[in-house]
């Protein structure tokens, strides 16, 4: 009997510790859903207000370079084209400048696709775009330019998150720069909505396919 009264006092106090952190975590979780809901509506506005809110506790800065290569870079009977790497990792609350290689030419933006010519999401809505020989690669061709959007016959592929808001066209055979400021962890899917593929409709393979014209952007926190 004493032996229960006891268990029973000393379970009380421990019930209303778990109740409180349950009431805390149910707290946090409504906030955190709430904030990635608004966050990354896919719409850039609100995406820069979750980056301010980062600022205020400090930003850091990464690097991410991707290559798009060909399908003869990669060989006979290659689907290419491809982004290398297809899969990759970004820190949270960090300011990432992404580099972008593309050895490939264009295929125009056509009908309903031609929006994904303009650039959004990334800082200032802008990217750099400056010309490469793709037989000597380390050399450039043509000066810097900083654009907003290309003209729809010369883009060539497209990095597009549609969960964060941001698309950048690229241009054939050119060295693409941008910065892109990133909010809390989490996994968003990218696709190339430049028809790059296979078929008249330019819509076949790789297009879509994951470790070609697709793949995911891990936030890590
Ligand atoms: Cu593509």
């Amino acid at each position: 009997m004493k032996g229960s009264a006891l268990r029973s006092e000393g379970g009380e106090p421990a019930m209303w510790v778990l109740g409180g952190l349950m009431v805390l975590v149910l707290a946090v979780a409504g906030a955190l859903i709430g904030g990635f809901a608004t966050s990354f509506g896919g719409h850039l506005k609100v995406a820069q207000t979750a980056v301010q809110m980062a600022n205020t506790s400090g930003t850091t800065a990464a690097t991410l370079n991707l290559t798009i290569v060909t399908g003869e870079m990669m060989g006979q009977g290659a689907v290419g084209p491809a982004y290398v790497p297809s899969d990759f990792t970004v820190p949270a609350h960090s300011t990432v400048k992404v580099t972008v290689t593309d050895f490939d030419g264009a295929t125009p933006l056509t009908g309903s696709l031609v929006k994904y010519s303009k650039v959004s999401g990334t800082v200032g809505d802008v990217m750099q775009v400056q010309g490469i020989n793709p037989l000597a690669p380390n050399t450039t061709v043509g000066s810097l330019h900083t654009m907003n959007h290309l003209a729809p016959a010369l883009v060539g592929h497209t990095l597009t998150i549609a969960k964060l808001g941001i698309n950048v066209p690229m241009a054939g055979q050119s060295r693409i720069t941008f910065e892109i400021k990133t909010g809390g962890p989490g996994v968003y899917q990218w696709e190339c909505m430049d028809p790059c593929g296979a078929g008249e409709s330019g819509l076949g393979a790789p297009m879509g396919e994951g470790g070609f014209m697709a793949g995911t952007m891990t936030v890590a926190g």
